[in-house]
């Protein structure tokens, strides 16, 4: 099946599904072979492991080739953060063009202005973007794709920069009926309050997704009650890294030397088997001439 078509059916199945953060090929394929169907390639995680913040200031084809190693390592569906769709109709639709050469199955963007701050770090009532311009950029990403069942996901920050429920089901139906294929309702709230009421509201006239990065105390089953689609884990591979890295680079440091760090670590043929060193070992039996394999280090 195309991813294209595992990512719509994960979206519109009754039963709830899980995203899970991505930020580079290594990242995307321990996420596939964990079991979850489908990956988060977040800006924030994605940002930060080029060591930028999320503004914008990796340029979109930097992104664009982040992407491409990680939909290349594996076989489910990725679904770019796509942030505004770094600038206007012309520049999302370009978007998608090159994420559907690149096999991506969706792209959400969100209703902010470029260059684009963290949902987190401003705090108080930001502008929004014209709700008929970025309608004009659902319409224009919509009819670019090649593939139908590529997916373009609508996302709302009524809530996070503080104009409350009324603006977020305005723009939710807004978008809606420019074509948008989902809607992610987000918040920063610690509690469930926000999302509750506009699901309540909104009585799935779309499928929504969520990201309880700030409500993560909220149990699981209280998203299905409420009837979500979708759950993005948004950036907890990445959080995750830093903690290991922090701690491995202390300890070396501290101690000069590897011998208490080897056993708490990946090995290096984990490595090799994560790169799928094996397949270039069997592909140079059948593709090099008899005698003149390379001694690879993995032997
Ligand atoms: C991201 O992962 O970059 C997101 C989700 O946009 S959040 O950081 O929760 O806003
Ligand atoms: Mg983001």
């Amino acid at each position: 099946m195309e991813k294209t078509s595992k990512l719509k059916n994960l979206i519109y199945s009754s039963s709830l599904d899980f995203l899970m953060e991505a930020h580079n090929g290594l990242a995307a394929k321990i996420v596939e072979e964990t079991g979850f169907k489908g990956i988060w390639a977040s800006g924030l995680s994605i940002s930060a492991a080029m060591g930028v913040r999320d503004n914008n200031e990796a340029s979109w084809t930097q992104v664009l080739d982040v992407l491409e190693f990680m939909s290349d390592a594996t076989s489910i569906p990725i679904l770019l953060d796509g942030d505004t769709g770094y600038g206007n109709f012309n520049n999302a639709r370009r978007l998608v063009k090159k994420l559907e050469q690149r096999n991506i199955a969706g792209v959400c963007i969100e209703d902010k202005l470029f260059p684009k701050t963290n949902s987190f770090i401003a705090g108080d009532k930001q502008p929004l973007a014209d709700i008929d311009e970025f309608c004009g950029k659902i319409k224009a990403m919509k009819d670019t794709q090649c593939d139908e069942n590529f997916m373009v996901i609508s996302r709302v920050e009524a809530f996070i920069t503080g104009w409350g429920l009324k603006e977020a089901l305005r723009r939710a139906e807004a978008y809606r009926k420019a074509g948008t294929d989902a809607i992610l309702i987000h918040s920063k709230r610690t509690d469930i309050a926000e999302i509750e009421s506009f699901m309540k509201e909104w009585a799935g006239r779309l499928p929504i997704v969520i990201v309880p990065t700030k409500y993560y105390a909220t149990p699981t089953e209280k998203f299905r009650q409420l009837g979500a689609n979708v759950v993005i884990w948004a950036n907890h591979n990445l959080r995750s890294s830093i903690i290991a890295m922090q701690k491995i680079s202390r300890q070396i440091f501290n101690e000069q030397t590897l011998s208490g760090v080897e056993s708490t670590i990946a090995t290096i043929n984990e490595v090799f088997r994560l790169q799928d060193a094996a397949e270039l070992k069997e592909a140079e039996k059948r593709y090099l001439p008899q005698g003149k394999d390379s001694d690879a280090a993995y032997d």
